[in-house]
């Protein structure tokens, strides 16, 4: 395992890129938690492990304002993680081992990846958002984030969320600008999309759109499971590793 930073406009972004075993050339799989979260999440590092145990490298990233990446939880946006995500790949495109690109995030980086790759198409091989928080956008539209309630036409300066935290009122101000629907139709790759049917905190509704909407999608729903699989982790690792090796094949 290597840790370092990848630096971009000022900042740091904390990363560690785990290689497989015995390899000298091979497929890349950038990879990135969710709000609130970082890279050594169990369900994170399940499927980092199960990348390269199939002879996949994986580069975990922590986003602005997560982990020991720089900036503020307070002042993350959506707009900071794509901007963030964007130098991820151009860093990951300078690596001489890579042979094929990959990107996949879990619940807010899920969002994020489904954002990057309708950005950028012709980088990824294919694209996996795990439990993606795609209905970030429209809950900022109704005025109802991470379990705070505002009036969506004069957001407040500070939210006040889950678990006692704080969350600028930009974090709203951006969410409401994206509609995810316009990244989801700029990708025509394939993309597997994993998600429990008991996931707490993304409808399901959103995990069977997306998978309408985009061209070339396989859609892996884990029969009672939560947003990060705690009953059937193996179900989820099993998916991506089935949906990457029949990627590379
Ligand atoms: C929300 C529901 C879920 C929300 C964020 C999430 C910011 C993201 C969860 C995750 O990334 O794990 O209302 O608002």
């Amino acid at each position: 395992m290597k840790e370092f930073n990848i630096p971009y406009d000022g900042i740091n972004l904390h990363a560690k890129l785990d290689m497989p075993e015995n390899i000298n050339k091979c497929p890349l799989v950038i990879l990135i938690h969710g709000f609130t979260g970082h890279m050594e999440e169990k369900h994170i590092i399940a499927a980092q492990e199960a990348m390269n145990s199939i002879g996949f490298a994986v580069l975990r990233v922590e986003m602005y304002g997560h982990g020991k990446s720089d900036g503020s939880f307070k002042d993350h946006t959506l707009y900071k993680w794509v901007t963030g995500a964007l130098a991820v790949v151009d860093y990951a495109k300078t690596l001489d081992f890579v042979t094929d690109l990959y990107i996949s995030g879990h619940s807010q980086g899920g969002l994020l990846v489904m954002l990057i790759a309708g950005m950028r198409p012709d980088d990824f091989k294919a694209v996996i958002p795990l439990s993606p928080a795609w209905m970030i956008p429209d809950s900022a539209r109704r005025g109802l984030l991470a379990g705070a309630e505002f009036d969506p036409e004069h957001i407040p300066d500070v939210l006040h969320i889950w678990g006692g935290q704080e969350l600028g009122g930009n974090y709203a101000r951006v969410a409401q600008t994206i509609h995810p629907e316009e990244a989801i139709s700029r990708y025509n790759g394939p993309v597997l999309l994993v998600q429990g049917d008991a996931d707490e905190a993304v409808p399901l509704e959103y995990a069977k759109k997306a998978a309408a909407l985009y061209k070339n999608c396989k859609l892996v729903l884990i029969p009672g499971d939560t947003h990060c699989y705690d009953n059937h982790l193996d179900m989820m690792t099993d998916a991506v590793k089935e949906f990457l090796q029949s990627c590379e094949k």
